[in-house]
């Protein structure tokens, strides 16, 4: 009898079960009719929705192109914030392995081939980003007023919710310093963050399944707290696209879900909005969404993840390691998972 490959319970939150690849394809199957034995031809099928080869344009080494104009590119020599370390045992993820390697379903859900993609999005050089809702002074930024807040390196881990983790120098400032700005008026609760989606240019928005814009939400505490960041940078120049350029949120002691890319509108809410994810799957992934390791996601354990620059299988720590800084924000009213349900 042959023997099986047998993966570790381990492999299958990582290239096997992307986050909604379970979900994904059976609407995948409704949506063209096929049946279960077309499961096996799904490689084949997914080469229709953009993300497919063709003659390479890319030159050696070019996977990390700044995705806005030159014009910008020298902001980015900023001093790093000494309190912000990684740990003793963990080291920067290097950039050729952390800028290949991501999700961004609007390119394709491919996460070795979102960079290919996102190299060809054409330079931005007008952005525009929107702070409104309940605030006393909505505002709409361009690149310009966004290079003009003052910038700091921090280092982060990061942990997707697929179990795998990398350790990365993002560029930017707090996100409360732009809340600021706009004045978010006391009646405020929640804020919630749009994607752009520009089909023209994302050939993953053509997959079924979806609805665009991504977007996702924070509890105003949550967004006002020292730790959620506005990245315009990574590596120590501006982003390239596949990390979400020209600017994107990161929240790192949240699955990597809660930190949306590619940032074109934030809202100040009253009431507790849904997100992309949730609406997709309501049952895997809730609002809150903390890195807690001994609370599963519901299919496959949270216990150990795998950091993509290393290799190293190791444990995964109760709110990403970050729980000094954020747990007193947590007291009862934490939906216990991604999984259980929406909150409380
Ligand atoms: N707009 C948008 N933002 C997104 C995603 C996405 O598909 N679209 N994926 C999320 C997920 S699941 C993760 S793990 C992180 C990955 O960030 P990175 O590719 O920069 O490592 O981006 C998050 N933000
Ligand atoms: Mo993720």
């Amino acid at each position: 009898m042959a023997h099986f490959h047998r993966k570790k319970p381990w492999d299958l939150g990582d290239e096997a079960t992307p986050e909604a690849v379970y979900w994904n394809r059976r609407e995948i199957l409704r949506e063209f009719g096929l049946g279960a034995i077309a499961v096996a031809s799904l490689g084949a099928l997914a080469s229709c929705f953009g993300d497919s080869t063709g003659p390479d344009p890319l030159s050696e080494g070019a996977f990390n192109r700044p995705a806005i104009g030159a014009a910008f590119g020298d902001r980015y020599g900023v001093s790093r914030n000494p309190k912000y370390t990684l740990g003793e045992d963990r080291e920067l993820t290097p950039e050729t392995v952390g800028s290949k390697y991501n999700n961004y379903y609007e390119f394709t859900t491919a996460k070795n081939r979102v960079w290919r993609l996102a190299q060809q999005y054409p330079t931005i050089d007008e952005w525009r980003l929107e702070i409104t809702g309940a605030v006393e002074k909505p505002l709409e930024l361009g690149l310009d007023d966004l290079h003009g807040f003052e910038m700091e390196e921090r280092l982060y881990r990061f942990r997707c919710v697929e179990r795998w983790a990398m350790q990365v120098p993002w560029t930017g400032f707090p996100l409360s310093t732009l809340l600021d700005r706009a004045k978010p008026l006391s009646k405020a609760k929640y804020v919630r963050f749009t994607s752009v989606a520009d089909r023209d240019h994302m050939p993953g928005m053509k997959q079924p399944g979806f609805t665009w814009p991504y977007f996702e939400s924070l509890r105003m505490d949550e967004a006002r707290d020292e730790l959620t960041f506005v990245a315009l940078g990574i590596y120590g120049h501006a982003m390239p696209m596949q990390h979400g350029a020209p600017l994107r949120i990161v929240t790192p002691w949240k699955y990597g879900y809660k930190s949306p890319k590619s940032l074109v509108k934030i809202e100040l809410l009253e009431e507790e909005p849904s997100s992309f994810w949730y609406d997709a799957q309501p049952s895997e992934y809730g609002l809150y969404s903390n890195v807690r390791p001994k609370i599963p996601h519901p299919r496959w354990s949270q216990r150990k993840e795998r950091d993509i620059g290393t290799g190293e299988e190791r444990d995964t720590l109760l709110y990403n390691g970050y729980g000094e800084m954020v747990a007193g924000m947590y007291t009862g009213n934490e939906d216990l998972s991604a999984g259980s349900g929406w909150s409380s």
